[in-house]
């Protein structure tokens, strides 16, 4: 018997990208285990991944390519060989390029965060064949941009340094689900005396284990900020020394912030004006008293209307206070940005051969693909191809999304490892390999190290790399461009930039023996400011929001759907709708796998009793949740976890492992942030009624 360690890192869609071992028997993977020597992952891996080997060898896998035989949407699928896939995906996608490439369009996201099975092969086919654009925007785009106005890039507190803060406020994230190896450190600040603040409309796993859990309603953020600024201000509770320094536009600050009392802050965010008070009374204090404070901002804060500009503003706390002095101060809402990824060389393109295709903005799928060709528009699409991604689940608005692929005149092509809510409606279904069966390399987003992962054993059934089935598509349609030849650790060997001084020491055939090397970056990045901003400062103002038609300073932008922006609409619908992501599922990853969808058990809302009661809801019974754009059931859970006037649905269900065969993007609409053109999943009004178990579906 042959028995081998195999280094590897998770693919996932989560800050951790934790450094794997992957224990091989005669080429069969027979252990997946956390690397201990890696410092953020220290051996331990979350429930989902811990069960990979449950996900890879799991029956349902796809192996072979498959033809669609019954309806749109039905799943019923025939096997075909590799070659009659390649030739039906030429032959379909060819005189749709010959009248109009933008007529076809890819739609991907983070399935695999690697830089090579992501858009690396991927890009350079549709570069190539002038195919429309994806605006990529469906997670962090509002909170990166309202992020990069504020310090100019995301980058931040390095999660190595955290368990040395001695007040950290985790706002608008849920770590022990979605940030474990975060957690783990915030553990150990605890156990060295450092106070933990859950800002979280939801009582999450996390917010339960904090000190202490404010609870704003969803979307009120930038408020809380402006009203802990207001008191900062008020209180003198500022390091005028960093202020003076490192940061653009204290006077015009100080001025916006006076109007945010205490009370009207209580009152739109709807918590005790003692709440205000004692939170910024903390913050300012212990930074005061020359201890470090943190904040881990998370993407949950901006999934709605003002989600740009409520980490903007959130984003100005630190530097008020001058806690960027300590290594474990500041804030973190990604690392991604202190990595030099070297997107260009991955995806060439200069390989549009100066072609400027039009931008899809991945969120408005749903109505995108029914749109008809106009010159606003441009061709109709006829054609999509999937990879990554799960829309049908995922995107906002399904009904919409569902009415737009059920379209028979349609092309679509699904790269998949699994037959998901998508997969049931494309016309080609290609089986792609996982993260144990090919090559990648990876960045992070809550770390600053550069990982490697090998190909661990060899792809299962006729399973093929992403980057493998886009060479052999665009070999089929013709494209000689030696940029197809590549072979995928070629193109590794170019993930990030070694021009540049955090990865000067990045050498990929050595990164895949170590597995992981961190980036070269200091442990305080803006101690003394140098903040990759147009001023150098931090910006208070910022005049590159005005130039893009934004407010300069942070202001409070109420929700698309609220009270406060749309009252007969908040009369039909009462209550504020979030739905974050389960512990046990990641995205719509995972739900089929058996062991941790029974965990989560079924779809479940949350509505607090006094909710519950004014609808005659006992804990237990099927509810339907439902607006102007759809309807779910799901089983109700009477809980205080809810705050009052808000239901939480845990989420990313597949909705064909759903009882009525729906999901919580039914209720969830198409609008997009005022920043970074992103979506606004928690900005959704509902109402929820008992249905009879019978009725349910
Ligand atoms: N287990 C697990 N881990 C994951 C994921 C997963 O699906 N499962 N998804 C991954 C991905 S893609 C991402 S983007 C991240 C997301 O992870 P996070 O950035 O942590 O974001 P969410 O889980 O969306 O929300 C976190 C918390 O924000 C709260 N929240 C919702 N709306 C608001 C608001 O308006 N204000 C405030 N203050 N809080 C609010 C929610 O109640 C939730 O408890 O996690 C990644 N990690
Ligand atoms: N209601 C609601 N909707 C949400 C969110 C929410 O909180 N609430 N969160 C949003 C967020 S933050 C995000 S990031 C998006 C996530 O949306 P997606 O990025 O679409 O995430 P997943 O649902 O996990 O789907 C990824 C798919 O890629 C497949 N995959 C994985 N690796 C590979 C590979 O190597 N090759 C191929 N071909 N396929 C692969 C997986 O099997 C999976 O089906 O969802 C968004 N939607
Ligand atoms: S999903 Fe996140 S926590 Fe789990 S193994 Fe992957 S990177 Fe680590
Ligand atoms: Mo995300």
């Amino acid at each position: 018997m042959t028995k081998t360690i195999v280094r590897g890192a998770c693919p996932h869609d989560c800050p951790d990208t934790c450094a794997l071992l992957v224990t091989v028997e005669d080429g069969v993977a027979t252990e997946v285990k956390g690397d201990p020597d890696h410092p953020t992952t220290a051996g331990v891996l979350c429930t989902k991944v811990s069960r990979y080997l449950e996900r890879t060898y799991h029956p349902d896998r796809l192996l072979y390519p498959m033809r669609r035989v019954g309806k749109k949407g039905e799943g019923k699928f025939e096997r075909i060989t590799w070659e009659q896939a390649l030739d039906e995906i030429a032959n379909r996608l060819q005189p749709i390029a010959a009248r109009d490439p933008q007529a076809i369009l890819p739609y991907s996201y983070c399935g695999t965060m690697g830089l090579v099975q992501g858009e690396a092969m991927a890009m350079r086919f549709f570069h190539t064949l002038g195919a429309s654009l994806l605006d990529r925007t469906v997670c962090a785009n509002a909170g990166a941009t309202g992020y990069k106005y504020t310090i100019g890039g995301s980058i931040g507190t390095d999660t190595e340094q955290f368990q040395d803060a001695k007040l950290v406020l985790i706002w608008g994230g849920n770590p022990i689900a979605s940030n474990l190896h975060l957690w783990t450190r915030l553990q150990e600040a605890k156990r060295r005396g450092a106070k933990l603040i859950a800002i979280d409309p939801y009582r999450s796993l996390t917010a339960e284990k904090c000190h202490q859990h404010i609870a704003p309603m969803p979307g009120t953020d930038a408020a809380l900020a402006l009203g802990m600024m207001h008191v900062l201000v008020k209180e003198n509770l500022l390091d005028h020394d960093y202020i003076d320094k490192y940061t653009f536009g204290f006077a015009q600050l100080k001025d916006r912030v006076a109007e945010w009392t205490p009370e009207r802050t209580a009152q739109t965010c709807g918590i005790t004006v003692d709440e205000v008070l004692d939170l910024a009374r903390e913050y300012g204090r212990t930074a005061r008293a020359g201890e470090p404070v943190a904040i881990r901002m998370n993407y949950g804060l901006q999934r709605v209307h003002g989600g740009g500009m409520a980490v903007r503003t959130i984003a100005c706390l630190p530097a008020l206070v001058g806690a960027w002095r300590h290594a474990a101060g500041g804030v973190q809402l990604s690392t991604s940005g202190t990595f030099p990824a070297d997107k260009v060389a991955l995806q060439r393109p200069d390989l549009l051969r100066g072609k400027l295709p039009r931008t899809i903005n991945m969120n408005t799928i749903g109505a995108d693909l029914q749109k008809e060709a106009s010159p606003a528009f441009g061709p109709k699409i006829d054609a999509v191809i999937v990879y990554n991604s799960n829309p049908l689940a995922i995107a906002p608005d399904s009904a919409q999304v569902q009415r737009g692929f059920e379209r028979e005149d349609l092309f679509t092509v699904v790269l998949e490892h699994f037959q998901t809510d998508t997969a049931d409606y494309a016309d080609i279904l290609l089986p792609a390999t996982t993260q144990l069966e090919h090559v990648d390399a990876h960045l992070a987003y809550g770390h600053l190290y550069m990982m490697a992962n090998n190909a661990a054993i060899a792809p299962l059934g006729e399973a093929k790399p992403n980057t493998e089935i886009f060479r052999l598509i665009a070999k089929r349609m013709g494209f000689t461009d030696p940029a197809f030849d590549e072979t995928d650790d070629e193109l590794a060997a170019k993930a990030f930039d070694k021009k540049h001084e955090r990865a000067v020491h990045f050498d990929w055939p050595l990164l895949k023996r170590t597995g992981w090397q961190k980036l070269n970056m200091p442990a305080a990045p803006f101690a003394e400011g140098g903040f990759p901003t147009p001023s150098g400062k931090c910006e208070f103002y910022s005049a590159a929001m005005q130039a893009d038609g934004l407010d300069p300073l942070p202001t409070y932008i109420p929700n698309y759907e609220s009270v406060a922006s749309n009252p007969e609409l908040a009369e039909k619908y009462p209550l504020a709708m979030i739905s974050p992501p389960a512990r046990n599922f990641l995205n719509s990853t995972f739900v089929n796998v058996q062991s941790l969808r029974a965990t989560e058990g079924e779809p479940h809302l949350d509505i607090h009793p006094v909710d519950a009661a004014s609808r005659g809801i006992a804990d237990g019974e099927m509810v339907r949740i439902f607006n102007d754009r759809g309807a779910f059931v799901a089983r109700a859970r009477v809980t205080a976890r809810a705050r009052a006037g808000l239901v939480v649905g845990l989420s990313i269900w597949w909705k064909k492992l759903a009882s009525d065969g729906k999901n919580a993007n039914e209720v969830t609409s198409q609008r997009l942030t005022d920043m970074g053109r992103a979506p606004t999943f928690y900005d959704t009004l509902v109402q929820v009624a008992k249905v009879s178990e019978s009725a349910a579906p």
